[in-house]
């Protein structure tokens, strides 16, 4: 067995479809790699072990050619049909794919006709001119391609945006909407206001008798670069920044709270509504809420319900108030019948501690007096003092004797500042094995110890546990910083058995962090409800390596922690310094 690895064989098959559609085999044929490649990476059972006995077939969607590719994958560790693709092609010619508006068909004609093979070739060929000479190509093409090269390299091919950077470019253009003439009221919706981490596109609602005035102050924003179409009730537009599309959608007022619930998804929690709502003889749509005859087969709509806000739609179908932030189908529908949802998430007021951060003593930007007067400034009581331990030289990791200097400025810094109090701590690397940066002797005199995995990242998923596992066993490991390492658009999370890890943390009173910076937003929501449901405390977290990093941060972890349902008693730094300090390690 060469190669027992869902996730890389999924992407192998799913690799082997794209090279077979740029090559141009029937759609019939490819769609089938594709189809096989989501099967294995949903796959319950061992691959390794299916493969052994001979049981692939038995999978939907597998039939005998591509089981005997997967087997030849995994005994072998190479596939020859992938190999001799990947010789006939240039290797960047699927990262071409990621660029939107560019389908197997056109990287097919582009990589014949100009020997473009990478997004840099194709860049190089737009900015040429020699795209648009192409039959069935043109100048719009070319400029579309150049836009798609660029959101392709931002987005890492994902086609999603972050949050963080989307977030600040929709409220901007939300506000403007809201100044609109005749708006009565509008909100974000989708994605973005249930904070997903990563976005597609922005959805504004919005309510007015006439949404002409709406429309046109919108498409006139001049952060707006393309109007991509604009209807009765809709209008889309393109942003410069980013490539952003942004949908904006205006209703008179009296179905605008069914239109905002509609647009704010998601599309699963919907769909399980629609089942609630049916049961009580409603039915719910785009359209707002209609009472329905269940006797009749078609559920033919009768008269339709006034609805004034979510909250009342909520109520109608015998459910608790449901945040946007938790309509995921994650089980909140079930948690609101049963009035098992928490009564409140956690909120940004309740955050009085600042958590994880930088200065100039390892890789941040600003100086510890600046941070605390920031962090002050901000109405935190407390600031703990957190650089990068020794090992981790390439950003500044303190030695021991740089860290005893920084002692004596913290205590001048604490005698200067009233008002907020700083803590005395680390981000101490966890090694290879699991020990950390420093001896126990120097961990014992801090107030604050954070261990995360700055290195070593490539650790099969069993190594990198125990790792974490035996990390959990030194007694001055308080809270785990950026738990599964992910860079988002970037970096995998790194391969870890969460639940085995959790339980121990639990165990031993460590606190997990929910790391605010953009890319992390680490501890994930989903991982924060295990986390929840096994008692576990966190800590919201800035990881701030600048003074304008505290203030956008913040607001990122607590969306995370959230959708994760978190309440103020679950979270540590919603507690005075003192009890702060008291209750890390489980108290
Ligand atoms: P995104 O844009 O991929 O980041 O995620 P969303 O959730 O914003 O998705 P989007 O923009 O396609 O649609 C916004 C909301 O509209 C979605 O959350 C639920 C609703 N919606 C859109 N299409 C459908 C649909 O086909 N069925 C249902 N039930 N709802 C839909
Ligand atoms: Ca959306
Ligand atoms: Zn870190």
């Amino acid at each position: 067995m060469k190669l027992n690895d869902k996730v890389a064989v999924a992407n192998a098959l799913k690799d082997l479809g794209l090279y077979l559609q740029i090559k141009g085999e029937n759609s019939f044929k490819t769609r089938a790699y594709d189809i096989a490649s989501e099967r294995i990476a949903g796959l319950a059972d061992d691959l390794g072990q299916l493969v052994t006995e001979k049981r692939l077939t038995e999978l939907e969607g597998v039939g005998a050619s591509i089981a005997a590719k997967i087997t030849e994958l995994v005994e072998t560790g190479k596939m020859e049909t992938l190999e001799q693709l990947k010789r006939e092609y240039p290797p960047g010619i699927l990262e071409l794919l990621k660029v939107p508006n560019l389908g197997p068909k056109k990287a097919k004609v582009l990589f014949e006709l100009l020997g473009v093979g990478t997004i840099d070739e194709l860049e190089a060929a737009c900015r040429a001119n020699r795209v648009r000479d192409i039959k069935g190509f043109g100048q719009q093409t070319e400029e579309k391609l150049l836009a798609g090269i660029d959101v392709a390299r931002r987005t890492k091919g994902t086609g999603r945006q972050l949050l963080a950077d989307v977030l600040p470019r929709a409220e901007k253009l939300l506000e403007h909407v809201k100044k609109a003439p005749g708006v009565v009221r509008a909100s974000l919706g989708g994605s973005v206001r249930r904070m997903r981490e990563t976005v597609a596109d922005v959805d504004i609602i919005a309510s007015a008798e006439d949404p002409k005035p709406v429309f046109e102050a919108f498409t006139k924003h001049p952060d707006v670069r393309e109007v991509l179409g604009q209807g009765d009730s809709k209008a889309s537009v393109r942003l410069r920044e980013g490539d952003l599309q942004v949908d904006l959608r205006v209703l008179p007022d009296a179905d605008y709270a069914t239109a905002l619930h509609h647009f704010t998804g998601s599309k699963s929690h919907h769909i399980k509504l629609r089942g609630l709502a049916i049961e009580k003889g409603l039915k719910l749509s785009e359209w707002g809420v209609h009472r329905v005859d269940r006797s009749d087969a078609e559920l033919r709509e009768l008269e339709k319900l006034t609805v004034e806000d979510e909250a009342e739609l909520y109520a109608m179908l015998g459910l608790d108030y449901v945040p946007p932030e938790l309509r995921e189908d994650w089980g909140e529908i079930e948690a609101a019948q049963k009035h098992e949802l928490p009564k409140r998430l956690v909120e940004r007021q309740d955050i009085v501690g600042n958590i994880h951060s930088h200065t100039t003593w390892s890789d941040g930007r600003a100086s510890l007096l600046e941070m605390a007067q920031a962090a002050k400034a901000m109405g935190l009581r407390y600031y703990t003092v957190t650089e990068h331990s020794q090992t981790s030289s390439y950003a500044g990791g303190l030695s021991l004797d740089r860290m005893k200097e920084q002692w004596d400025e913290i205590d001048r810094v604490n005698e200067e500042l009233d008002g907020i109090v700083l803590l005395k701590g680390i981000e101490s690397d966890i090694l290879e094995d699991g020990s950390l940066d420093y001896p126990d002797s120097v961990l014992e005199q801090l107030d604050v110890v954070i261990g995360s995995i700055h290195q070593r990242y490539s650790q099969n998923e069993d190594a990198m546990t125990r790792r974490v596992l035996n990390a959990f066993d030194n007694p001055h490991f308080q809270i785990w910083g950026h738990p599964t390492g992910r860079l988002l658009n970037r970096r995998e999370p790194a391969p870890m058995r969460m639940e085995e890890i959790l339980d121990k943390a639990a165990k031993k009173g460590v606190a997990i962090e929910i790391n605010g910076c953009p890319e992390r937003l680490d501890l994930k929501a989903e991982y924060v409800r295990l986390a929840l449901q096994r008692g576990l405390k966190l800590v919201v977290s800035t990881d701030a390596h600048s003074v304008s990093e505290l203030h956008q941060h913040l607001p990122l972890a607590l969306a995370m922690a959230r959708k994760g349902w978190t309440t103020k008693a679950d979270v540590l730094n919603t507690l005075e310094a003192k009890a702060f300090v008291g209750a890390l390690r489980g108290g």
